[in-house]
């Protein structure tokens, strides 16, 4: 019962996001934000009540026969790493499983091989998998399936070769095109923006810097806007900042900076705010980190960015996991799956030609909206 309550309340969250996630529409997205913390607030509380007898925890329990579930995020530092593992834990906790989070020490391939290896050795059922690089993985990840372990990729993806299906936050079409609307709303049609990203391998990065190039060299109503660079601050505060600082002074008619990473734009907005430079900012960026720099004024030096929620991405990614183990689901286009309270998902074809599971819609942090937002995540 309680379950097809929250059905409903996201399934309203999920159509709202649609209408609210990529416009400038400030009457949606304060009308959607108001609906989905709402529903936010009801998806925190509901995996304890379910685990504490709720009525359809026991089966959840059962099926998951407390089982082992791995994440490996990008790196160890990043708080919407971290808000991503909370919420995986949160899952794996309501189905009565163990949760074993790991936060590689740098953002770097090798970091995760080991961590890969070690989660071999501890004969864990899954790994679900945040990639700092889609192909170095490969070799890890399929000894991984050779010894039993479902292996999944959230947040960032791994080749098709090393995964059974991506959790993905949202369309990476979808992404691209929020970002390019937002640099040409802020930019005012024409002139220089760069890329302010996180490591240059990063594939989900990548894939958005891709699919902005792909846009805007698709329309002509793009035809003014000049990218200088693409520079990469490897999801590190102190590089994030020198590398701003860099654009900057390279590029003295810059009008703004696009970082499709919350590191990265958390970095940026301190330079550029502290700096009161007249260059602007959007991209993807926590609340939490960004409510400060978000405002419409010169004081400000973000107009508006987009995000997804982190702490559902994990629970989708935990959810996941946990279908896979249990045989609800093998990874393959077309299949459904109750994600615990999150509801039903289907497994849809990637861009990659392997599977993935979305989220939802990017969703737009606005002046109206931030203060109501920052204390969620
Ligand atoms: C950073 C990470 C993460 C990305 C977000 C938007 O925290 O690079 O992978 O999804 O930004």
């Amino acid at each position: 019962m309680k379950k097809k309550i929250l059905c409903t309340i996201l399934s309203a969250v999920m159509a709202a996001s649609l209408l609210a996630g990529c416009g400038n529409s400030k009457e949606e997205q304060t009308t959607a934000s108001a609906v989905e913390e709402t529903a936010a607030e009801d998806q925190e509380e509901a995996p304890e009540a379910d685990a504490a007898g709720g009525e359809e925890a026991e089966p959840e329990t059962d099926a998951a026969g407390g089982g082992t579930y791995a994440l490996v995020t990008k790196s160890a530092g990043n708080p919407f790493n971290e808000k991503e593992a909370e919420g995986f834990q949160k899952a794996v906790e309501a189905i009565g499983g163990t949760a074993i989070i790991q936060h590689p020490e740098s953002a770097t391939a090798d970091a995760q091989i080991t961590v890969i290896q070690s989660l071999i050795s501890q004969n864990v059922d899954s790994i679900c998998i945040a990639a700092n690089d889609e192909n170095a993985l490969q070799a890890a990840l399929e000894e991984a399936a050779a010894a039993g372990i479902k292996v999944c990729s959230v947040d960032s993806t791994v080749n098709v070769a090393s995964r059974l299906v991506h959790v993905n936050q949202a369309g990476v079409t979808e992404i691209g095109q929020c970002l390019v609307d937002a640099v040409y709303d802020i930019t005012g049609g024409e002139g220089q923006w760069a890329v302010l990203s996180a490591t240059s391998q990063a594939a989900n990065q990548n894939a958005w810097i891709e699919s902005m190039k792909e846009i805007i060299e698709s329309d002509s109503k793009y035809a003014g806007l000049e990218l200088v660079e693409v520079a990469y601050g490897d999801d590190e505060p102190q590089k994030s900042t020198d590398v701003t600082q860099a654009l900057l002074q390279n590029y003295p008619d810059l009008k703004v900076i696009c970082a499709p990473t919350t590191v990265g734009i958390a970095a940026a907005a301190k330079v550029l705010q502290d700096q009161n430079s007249s260059v602007k900012l959007t991209g993807l960026g926590l609340p939490s980190e960004m409510a400060e720099y978000i405002g419409d004024d010169d004081a400000h030096s973000c107009p508006y960015m987009f995000l997804w929620n982190p702490i559902d991405l994990g629970r989708l990614g935990a959810y996941t996991s946990a279908a896979l183990v249990n045989g609800d689901i093998t990874g393959a286009a077309g299949e459904k799956f109750t994600a615990g309270d999150m509801g039903e998902y289907e497994i849809v074809t990637a861009g990659d030609g392997g599977t993935e599971i979305i989220l939802g819609a990017p969703f737009a942090f606005t002046p109206e909206n931030i203060e109501e937002w920052k204390v969620v995540y």
